[in-house]
This record gives C-alpha cells, structure tokens and sequence, in this order.
C-alpha cells in the first residue's frame, strides 16, 4: 500500500488547494505570534514536516472531521463531548517518564523528546474497532527513534504506555465512570519497533488539538484505534505483556494485539466494512476492511504463526 518512494505524497497533493493555502496562512499567523521551542526539532509540530514513503495516498479527512467526531473518554463519552471538554487541559509544561527496561530511565521534557528525529507527515488510515474510519495526515516520529535513545535492554520485551491522570483537568477520571484511571496501553517490542509506529505531535501541519490527544500521542495504523493512546505521560518497557484498558473492561470484545481484521468480527457487530467519516455527498459511504488496516504488506509478517483469530 506504499507510494512511490521516490516521490512521497504529502497532503498538499490531495487537499483542495484552496483550503490548503488558507490553511497555511493561518499556520503563519498563528506562528508570528508564537514562541517555537528551543531543540533541534523541538519546533517539529509547527514547521513543515518531511514527507514519508509510508503515506497512503488516499485523501485526508477535513480537519473539522478530524477534530470533532472523536473518542477520549477522559473527557466524555459522545463523539462530540472531546471537542467541547478537552480544551481546559494544560499541556505545557509535559513530560514522560522512561522507565522499565532501559539504561537511561528518567522523566523526559517534550522538547527532548520531540528531538529524538526530524518530524515527518504521515498520512494514515485510522480504524476505529466501532467500524468507523478517517484518513489523517499526522505530524510524527517513529517510535523506535525515541527507545533507541532510551536504549531498551535485552531482557525488554514489551512496551506500556500510560495517558495522564489529572481529574482536575479530566472531568470523566472519576471512580463511577467505570473506566480505570488512567487509560493504559501495550504494544509488543517488535510493534513499537516498527517503522510505522509513531508518536504524532501535530495535525495538519499544526500542534495536535487537545481532543487529538496533545501533546503527544501514539499511532499504530494497523490496529484498531484503542491502541493509539493519547495525552501519553509515560512509557514503561516491561518483560509482560501490560494490561490495556479496553481488555481490562470486555475482555472477551477486545484482546491485546487487536490488529484489524475484517474476518474476525467483533461479538457484536461485523468487522468486514467500516464507514467512512466525512466527504459531504458520499458521507456515511461504507468501504471493504483490509487485513491490518491495509498495512499488511510491511506487518503481516509479525504475525506469522499466530493464530489471529484467537489473538484479537
Ligand atoms: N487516553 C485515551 N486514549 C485514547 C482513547 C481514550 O478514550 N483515552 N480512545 C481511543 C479510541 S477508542 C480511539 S478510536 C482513538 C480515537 O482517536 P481520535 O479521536 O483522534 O480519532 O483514540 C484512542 N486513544
Ligand atoms: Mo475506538
């Protein structure tokens, strides 16, 4: 599901060009009257990023789609609850601890770790496990980039990761909500190893909104949209496999790889299409599911001698 690597699309190519300037003038704007951070890439979500081989090139959602039809339940259950609830939370200063299986554990500044590598878009496909999908142009690094400066240690052989715990701030992290705080979540090494795994700092060439999960978020493109935790505070490398907040609560509904899959349907609806978000005329339009998102071609072969259907 590559581009051609020799010449990577970047949501320029497919965005109105209209839109896009405006877009752009307003970046401008808002940058004259901003402070850009102080690192080497520190100021990764405000300028241009690079463009990625590992783009579809499928046209992005608007960026009113992207930002208001969303899932963070720290701030609400509805789609629409994060738009309106996620704007009161500080995210400057931010820090995540490193911990676990790593030579140099420690609490991290954004700044330090938005220099692990140079920004880069990625335009992904995002499929929720509720059958709904957008196509979002992220502004991000590889993960890897960031444990490899951490320097994970042999004996590693997953990675947790954990979502900021501030009820001052998150309205729904309450005892009653029946969710347990804070939203956790685990990849396997060789998955947060992989190229396509990122932490996204920005959208559309801007920060990342609030309800996109800011300031810093994962993103693993092949797996449902429950794996990509946001507002993420801290990242342990553990020899256990960790538990994830959906598996915690159903987890007969929702297992640890969750890598998408439209031959395993969820116990309560079918996983083989997904709806499409957006696009005016053809809004609600449904599209066939593809095996890992699409992204079976670079991570099938993670996967080889699994049994997907018993490992969800
Ligand atoms: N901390 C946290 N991360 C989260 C969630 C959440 O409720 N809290 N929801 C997940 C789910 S179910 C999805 S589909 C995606 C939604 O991302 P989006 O709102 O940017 O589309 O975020 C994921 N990450
Ligand atoms: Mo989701």
């Amino acid at each position: 599901m590559r581009n051609d690597p020799k010449r990577p699309l970047t949501h320029a190519d497919v965005t109105p060009k209209e839109l896009f300037l405006n877009r752009r003038a307003l970046m401008a704007g808002a940058l004259a009257g901003s402070v850009a951070g102080s690192g080497l890439f520190a100021a990764a979500a405000v300028a241009k990023p690079a463009a990625s081989p590992y783009s579809t090139d499928a046209a992005p959602n608007a960026l009113k789609d992207i930002t208001s039809y969303n899932n963070y339940y720290e701030f609400g259950f509805g789609k629409e609850d994060p738009a309106q609830n996620a704007g009161r939370l500080v995210t400057d200063p931010w820090t995540v601890e490193i911990a676990g299986l790593v030579d140099r554990p420690g609490n991290w500044g954004l700044d330090d770790v938005l220099r692990s590598a140079p920004a880069e878009e990625r335009i992904y496909r995002f499929r929720c496990v509720e059958a709904w999908s957008m196509v979002i142009p992220w502004t991000g690094f590889p993960l890897s980039a960031l444990l490899n400066r951490a320097g994970v240690q042999p004996s590693a052989k997953y990675v947790a990761f954990q979502t900021l715990y501030r009820p001052s701030q998150m309205p729904m992290q309450t005892p009653g909500s029946g969710i347990e705080w804070p939203y956790v979540e685990g990849l396997r090494l060789d998955e947060a190893m992989h190229p396509l795994t990122i932490l996204a700092s920005g959208l559309y060439d801007a920060p990342l909104p609030n309800q996109s999960g800011a300031p810093l978020r994962l993103v693993v493109p092949w797996k449902y949209g429950f794996k990509s935790i946001k507002a993420v505070v801290k990242i342990t490398l553990t020899d256990r496999q960790p538990p994830t907040t959906w598996n915690r609560m159903q987890p007969n509904e929702y297992g640890f790889y969750a890598n998408v899959n439209p031959a395993v349907d969820h116990p309560r609806w079918s996983q083989a299409t997904e709806r499409r978000i957006g696009g005016g005329l053809f809004s609600s339009r449904r599209v066939p599911t593809l095996p890992f998102n699409g992204y079976g071609e670079e991570v099938a072969s993670l996967y080889s001698g699994m049994d997907l259907r018993a490992n969800y």
